[in-house]
This record gives C-alpha cells, sequence and structure tokens, in this order.
C-alpha cells in the first residue's frame, strides 16, 4: 500500500473552491453535466439555477465544515436556536453577497451566456414562517454567523411552507407551496444522525438495578426524525454555522409484520400518518389550542433538538451535569417551550439525573422570547389531550408545577388568586397546560421584543412573574439584517452609502451616521433621489407584471406590507383611501400630491375578517383605479403573494411605511426597521418598535398620530363606544355610507357588512378613535412629499439614525445579557483529515 492510501488526504480541487472567473465558469458546466445530467442546449433555466447554486454551495463548505468542527471542542459554548419557523427567503444572492464573489459570479455566468438576476429569480424561495417571528429567527441566524457565534438553529423541514397566495375576484385563494418540487440544492440530508420520537402509550414504575424507584415512559408509537442541514454563512467571515431542520418519517419505511399478514394499506397507512407531522406550516389562525398535530409537531422537532445537542455534547468528551455549559437554548416564543419537560425527561429518566440537578441544568439552559401580548394568541393545551400524547411530560409537568407552586403558597400565603394565575395548569374551566407559564418557570431569561413590549408584559400578562423575579424580563429590541434589507434587496443604495463612508457599515451599522455629514451636499441629495426614483420603477414593473396596473413613480408610494390582522389596522389605511377619494370627487381641482397605495399581506386561511379587508381593498383599488375623475393622483394595488422575495422589490421602493397598529399590540414589528433602513418615511402610532424608531431619527422625521398604549386602555376602561366618533364626524359617516351603499361592491349593500357593523358595533381595535388623527397626520404628509428638498433630508436622516435596528445589535445583547456567549475565530485553511 503506498504512503498517500495509508494517510487520507482529501485532495480540495480546485474547481471546487476556485473564485476566477474562467474556475468559476468551468465549475458550473461540471455541475451541469454531472449533477443536473444535461447538457446546455437542453438545460432548462433551473438546470442552471442548479448548477450555479452547487458552484456556490462548493464555495462554502471548507468554511461550513470547519465550523462544525468547532461544534465540537469541548470548551466552545453553543447557542441552539428553536423555533417552529425560519423565514429564509432565497439563499443564493445572500450567499454570493456574503461570500464577497458577486462580480466574479455575475461575470462567469454572462460568459455562459446567461444572466444572474434570471438565475437568482429561478429559486424558490423556502417559505417555513408566517411572518415577523420566522423572518426574526433567520436574520438572527445571519446575525450570529456574521459576530462568529457558534449556533444552531433547529427546526421543523416542512415539505409544504406558508401558501401562496393567489388573487381571484378580489379574494385570497391558498395554494399549495410546493418549494421542494425543483429540488433544493442548499441543504445535505444527514441520515446518519436520525434520532427516534415517541407518542403516546403510557408510563410506569419500576425499580433500578440500584434500588431506586424510577419512572420509564412506553409509547404507543415512535417516528424517525431525519436531519437536512443548510449552512448558514456569515457576511465576509468563515464562520457557516447549521440550520438543522428535522423530517419525519415511519421507523422502519415498510411494517414487515402488519405485510405479512396481508394488511398492505395498514402498513402503507403507518407510513403515510408518521410522515404527516413535518409536513405543512400551520398558518397563524386558528386559536392556540386544539391542534393536536401542532403538539406534535413542537414535541418532535425539539426532541430531535435536544437529543442532538446531547449527542454533541457527549461526543465533545463532557458529561450531562455540563449540558448548561455547552449549550445556551433560546425558545422562540411557546412553540418550543415543551423542551422544558423533554429535557427533564431526558436527564432525569434516560440519563439518571436526580430531579434537583436536573431541573438547575434546565433551568440554567434555557431562555424564553416572548412575541405577542395579545390573550387568545398565548399557547395552552387541553389538558387530556396533552397527557395522551404526552403521558411521561404531563407527568413532569405536574411535578414542576408542584414544587413550583408550593414556594409561591409560602411567599404569597395570602393570595390565592396568585397560585391560580401563575400555576402551569389553567384550571378555571376545562384544564389546560399553559406553555408560557411554563417557558417562564422552566428558564432563566424571559424577554420581549421592544422597550414598549417587554415594559407591558411586566405589567399584564407576565406581571406576577415578574414580581416574583425582579430581574427575569428583559428587553431585546428586534432588528434585521442589513446584509439582506440594504445591500442585497438595494444594491443602487448601497453603492451610493459605500461610495460616501466606505462599506464598514455593512457590519457596523451604526456608522451610517456619517451620511449626516452630506445631509447638505446637492449631489448627494439629488443621487439619493436617483436611486428611490430608480427603485420605484423596478417595483412598478413588477406591479405591472403581476396585477397589470401601471403605477406613476412620480407619485407618492405609500406601502402596508405586512400579514393581515385587525390590530394592524389595513381597514384604517382604506378608510384614509377613501376619504381622499371622496375628496376629489368632491373637489376635483382639489391639490393633493399624487399618490399610489400598495398592500400586500396574506391572511389566515380561516381568518374571515382578514380575508374580506383582503376583498375591500381590491374591490376599491377597481372603482378607483378606472375613475377618470381621479386620473394619476391616485392609485391602489394589492401586490398578491407577499413573500420575502416580492418583499426584497417592496421596501427600496417606498415613500411611506405604514405602521399604524393599535397602540399596545404589536409586539416590535420589523418591517418598520427595513423600510427606514431604505430611505421610507414612517407614518406610524407609538407602537412596538415604532416608539425606539421615533427616538432614534427624531421626532421631526417620523409622522406619528393616534392613541398612545395607555391611552388605549384608558379609553377601554372607561366604556368605549364607537358611535360617539362617528356621531361627530361627517366625513366619517359619508366614507361609510360609500361603502354601505354598494359603491365598492358592484351595488351589493351587504359584502361589506360584516367589517361596518363591526366597527359601529365593537371596535375592538379603535380605528374609529384614530380614525381623525390619522386623516390628519396623512394630510401633513401630503404637505411634506410637496416638499422634495425637505423630504429627501428627512430620508436620508432615517438612513442615518436607524443603525440600532440591525440584528447584529439584538444579537450582542442576547450574547451579553442571556446568552454569555462569545466568537469563535474559524480558520479557513484546507481540509486536510487530521486523522493519523
Ligand atoms: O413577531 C411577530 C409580532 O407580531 C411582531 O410584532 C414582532 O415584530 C415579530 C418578531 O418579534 N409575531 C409573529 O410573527 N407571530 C407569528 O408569526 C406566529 C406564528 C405562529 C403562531 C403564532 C404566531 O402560532
Amino acid at each position: 500500500m503506498t504512503a498517500s492510501m495509508d494517510q487520507p488526504h482529501i485532495q480540495v480541487e480546485d474547481d471546487r473552491t476556485g473564485l476566477s472567473i474562467e474556475t468559476l465558469r468551468r465549475a458550473m458546466a461540471d455541475n451541469l453535466f454531472y449533477i443536473q445530467g444535461k447538457w446546455p442546449e437542453v438545460a432548462t433555466r433551473n438546470d442552471f439555477y442548479m448548477a450555479l447554486a452547487y458552484t456556490v454551495r462548493d464555495r462554502m463548505l471548507q468554511r461550513w465544515l470547519n465550523s462544525q468542527r468547532n461544534y465540537l471542542r469541548p470548551e466552545v459554548r453553543i447557542v441552539a436556536y428553536l423555533s417552529a419557523e425560519f423565514l429564509l427567503g432565497p439563499h443564493l444572492g445572500n450567499n454570493l453577497i456574503n461570500l464577497g464573489i458577486e462580480d466574479e459570479v455575475r461575470q462567469a455566468v454572462e460568459e455562459s451566456g446567461l444572466n444572474l438576476q434570471h438565475l437568482i429569480a429561478q429559486e424558490e424561495e423556502p417559505g417555513l414562517g408566517n411572518g415577523g417571528l420566522g423572518r426574526l429567527a433567520a436574520c438572527y441566524m445571519d446575525s450570529l454567523a456574521t459576530l462568529e457565534i457558534p449556533a444552531i438553529g433547529y427546526g421543523i423541514r416542512y415539505e409544504f411552507g406558508i401558501f401562496d397566495q393567489q388573487i381571484r375576484d378580489g379574494w385570497q385563494v391558498e395554494v399549495t407551496d410546493k418549494w421542494l418540487q425543483h429540488g433544493n440544492p442548499w441543504e445535505i440530508a444527514r441520515p446518519e444522525a436520525s434520532v427516534n420520537v415517541g407518542f403516546g402509550g403510557r408510563t410506569e414504575g419500576y425499580t433500578d438495578s440500584d434500588g431506586r424507584y424510577r419512572m420509564r415512559w412506553i409509547p404507543h408509537q415512535v417516528i424517525k426524525g431525519i436531519p437536512y442541514d443548510t449552512a448558514i454563512l456569515g457576511y465576509r467571515v468563515n464562520t457557516a454555522n447549521t440550520l438543522r431542520l428535522w423530517t419525519a418519517e415511519a421507523v422502519e419505511s415498510f411494517n414487515f409484520q402488519a405485510f405479512n399478514v396481508g394488511d398492505y394499506y395498514g402498513a402503507v397507512n403507518q407510513k403515510v400518518t408518521s410522515e404527516n407531522i413535518s409536513k405543512v406550516l400551520y398558518p397563524n389562525d386558528e386559536q392556540a389550542q386544539g391542534k393536536q398535530l401542532r403538539l406534535e409537531q413542537q414535541y418532535f422537532f425539539v426532541s430531535c433538538a435536544l437529543q442532538d445537542m446531547i449527542r454533541i455534547h457527549l461526543t465533545a468528551g463532557r458529561t450531562l451535569d455540563t449540558f448548561q455549559e455547552k449549550f445556551t437554548v433560546q425558545l422562540n416564543d411557546t412553540h418550543p417551550s415543551i423542551g422544558v419537560a423533554e429535557l427533564m425527561r431526558l436527564l432525569v429518566d434516560e440519563h439518571n439525573i436526580d430531579w434537583v440537578t436536573a431541573w438547575e441544568i434546565t433551568q440554567q439552559t434555557f431562555a424564553y422570547t416572548n412575541h405577542t401580548l395579545l390573550p387568545e394568541a398565548l399557547e395552552k393545551w387541553p389538558l387530556d389531550l396533552f397527557g395522551r400524547l404526552l403521558p411521561r411530560h404531563l407527568e413532569i409537568i405536574l411535578e414542576i408545577n408542584q414544587r413550583f407552586l408550593d414556594k409561591i403558597r409560602v411567599q404569597y400565603f395570602n393570595d390565592p388568586g396568585k397560585l391560580s394565575r401563575m400555576s402551569l395548569i389553567d384550571e378555571q374551566g376545562p384544564r389546560y397546560v399553559r406553555m408560557a407559564n411554563l417557558a417562564c418557570v422552566g428558564g432563566h431569561a424571559i424577554n420581549g421584543v421592544a422597550a414598549l413590549h417587554s415594559d407591558l408584559l411586566k405589567q399584564t400578562v407576565l406581571k406576577d412573574f415578574h414580581e416574583l423575579w425582579p430581574d427575569k424580563i428583559r428587553n431585546v429590541t428586534n432588528g434585521v439584517t442589513p446584509r439582506r434589507w440594504m445591500v442585497l434587496s438595494n444594491p443602487s443604495l448601497a453603492l451610493l452609502i459605500s461610495d460616501k463612508i466606505g462599506t464598514h457599515w455593512i457590519r457596523h451599522l451604526e456608522e451610517l451616521r456619517q451620511l449626516e455629514n452630506y445631509l447638505d451636499d446637492r449631489g448627494f441629495q439629488d443621487a439619493w433621489r436617483h436611486v428611490k426614483q430608480e427603485r420605484k420603477a423596478n417595483l412598478t414593473r413588477l406591479i405591472q407584471e403581476r396585477c397589470g396596473v401601471t403605477l406613476n413613480p412620480n407619485s407618492l408610494f405609500d406601502v402596508q406590507v405586512k400579514r393581515l390582522h385587525e390590530y394592524k389596522r389595513q381597514h384604517l389605511n382604506v378608510l384614509h383611501i377613501i376619504t381622499l377619494y371622496d375628496r376629489l370627487r368632491q373637489n376635483p381641482n382639489l391639490e393633493i400630491a399624487p399618490r399610489t397605495f400598495i398592500f400586500g399581506g396574506k391572511a389566515a386561511p380561516g381568518y374571515v375578517m382578514a380575508k374580506l379587508i383582503i376583498k375591500l381593498i381590491n374591490s376599491v383599488a377597481t372603482v378607483i383605479n378606472n375613475d377618470p375623475a381621479v386620473q394619476d393622483r391616485l392609485k391602489v394595488v394589492f401586490l398578491p403573494d407577499y413573500n420575502v422575495t416580492n418583499s426584497q422589490r417592496v421596501y427600496p421602493a417606498a415613500d411611506l411605511s405604514e405602521q399604524i397598529s393599535t397602540a399596545g399590540l404589536e409586539a416590535s414589528g420589523t418591517g418598520n426597521m427595513k423600510f427606514s433602513m431604505n430611505g421610507a418615511l414612517t407614518i406610524g402610532t407609538l407602537d412596538g418598535a415604532n416608539v425606539e424608531i421615533r427616538e432614534e431619527v427624531g421626532a421631526e422625521n417620523f409622522f406619528l398620530f393616534g392613541l398612545t398604549a395607555k391611552e388605549v386602555i384608558e379609553l377601554k376602561t372607561r366604556g368605549y363606544n364607537p358611535w360617539d366618533y362617528h356621531n361627530q364626524n361627517p366625513e366619517l359617516q359619508e366614507v361609510f355610507n360609500l361603502i354601505r351603499s354598494g359603491f365598492f361592491s358592484g351595488g351589493d349593500p351587504g359584502l361589506f357588512e360584516p367589517l361596518i357593523a363591526n366597527l359601529l358595533q365593537s371596535d375592538p381595535y379603535l380605528l374609529l378613535a384614530d380614525y381623525q388623527a390619522y386623516i390628519d397626520c396623512q394630510a401633513t404628509v401630503d404637505q411634506a412629499y410637496r416638499n422634495p428638498d425637505h423630504w429627501t433630508r428627512m430620508s436620508i436622516l432615517n438612513v442615518a439614525r436607524i443603525g440600532k435596528f440591525s440584528s447584529d445589535r439584538s444579537i450582542r445583547e442576547y450574547c451579553q445579557q442571556i446568552w454569555h456567549t462569545s466568537p469563535v475565530h474559524v480558520e479557513l485553511k484546507e481540509y486536510v483529515q487530521a486523522q493519523a
């Protein structure tokens, strides 16, 4: 045997790492032939996209594998981000930017007779999330890697992500999102790291060989979790963290016993039901209770993740008493909070650790992020369902609860209300397991996602926990990654900025402050306006393509894009549109800045009112866009299928960002940050992160209106009557009359009646109370837009002062306050297998 065969040496081929244009071109051709199995003459655009994606992935692998090897070093601490959703958006463009090989790849692609933008547009985005919460997880993965923090994201590899939205006759229609149908070049299956997860069955007591009485779980069914890994590369660093998403499969892909007795369909059926678990992402509509499959999903991925972490820890040569030193686990909302009970089970039942030690490890391991104050959104599971599916976990939760309440009883012996409110079990009527209480008790830190939200948490839903543990509830204001939301989405703006202040701002967003030096620079102002015009022209093309509506790029682009929800008040925006339209009809010579109202967002399939609001927007759009009387002065469009890909064309094109939720109800918002980063001005309430954005950019550069959170509570306590506002406002009455007359519904006065009736009878989100303030504020927007120089200054100031809202800042705060982790530098050297 030759020496070289004795000592395996993996040679890294130049075609897999080389960055010259010629090498990249050759690598693409090679991948097209050897992976796609195609000659260029017969290759589809998707084949070329795949060939390019593999070419790029190859160039990430050394960084990825080197980063992964670090996970196994005993002293390296890892952040595990547990989230039921990761709304990543397309990878290709982002990876090119983070690798810094965009120009080379563009040329290589062009020399192959192709167009890079077309290939980038070919990628089906992984839409594995509903909205802000899932997208936040994706921004945090980007920042963790960029800051060189060892991290693993754990979640579910849904076969179908968030549904695709079509608009038919103005109504939303949901279509299955088959994002995997053309293959996913970014993931690598790791069947060798599969784990088993139990469901159902019963528990039993037994005496172990040391004579100790213990419990064990005998599940009725076992399902296999198979991990699929995707590299999340940081910006211009060697750290590439892993996003590990789990797919569910039957343990035996074929049940032979059933097959042998002739029950072929029974055998196959078992496989089918097992695979159901990772089949589809739940839209965030249904009441946060009751759906057994959702609890199965949550337990499935959390158990897979914790078993995986334990394996990594033990492989690193350590013992479980130091698990909390190796891993810090962040719970993205309560969806993964079953992890508290699962870690206890794994430590106590499977690894023979005593309860008290296990509880200390568990509490030191977990931390919980809350994303909502809406009481109906707090997760709770019927106790009987929970006990049937996870009998051992229910026992563990009851035991945690008993020990916890014993302490509460002593501390608050004269306050029985405390006990019932803080209990992990809701016993007011039918019994429920309260997942937020489990997450609060089972971890060492709790955080809200904006300053106002964290304060309200302390005063309302988590008041008792705050009194008990005054230091446990913190704030970490959300942030978004400037790599995707500026550099990738708005390359011309990024270029203009870098031209003035260099490129350091991309990793240190506070440096955008230097732009204030150019505030009065005419040339810079003109260039700034020019970029915005160009981005508006770009969105105009998309809207022409998708909606067949021609926009006027010189009009004010007034944009509201986000999930459809009554508390977000898209219908307040509509009331303003109708008000303006009505004014123009009454007074055709009225002077207003031409405006284009752009909406986008999905409604949960079961949320009837939200779907009716979409229909209203489209109905109003049809009437206004076809009314020659308003011509070019008003346009309304609903851009279908709002997703990460489309949003990257929307934010850069906006002049005005609508952030108009009822104060106190939007935990943070993150779209608000993306708009501002791209030079849009905000019209908004004092809600969520709007408060902090306004503080940063300056009150004079922000259009504020509406009741404060405090005033909202006071008004509701006094007794809110929407009629009080309706009766004293003729213009509002006129708007209601127009809708009720059937003017926007082809003469059918009943169509929007549920919406109108809701507003007049209860108006839980206080649209009528805020209506006049909103209309007046919109008038100041109109005035401001008619002074382009002043508007441009405000736009520049918004960008210059938005640095705080980089997710890099958020992640640094998590690292310091909650995770106690620090960066680990990854070396990029050729991989030579270390084994002798
Ligand atoms: O999380 C959002 C908040 O509404 C928003 O204010 C905040 O900025 C963002 C990030 O912190 N919450 C969500 O997006 N929530 C969900 O998408 C969700 C998903 C599944 C559920 C419940 C809520 O079962």
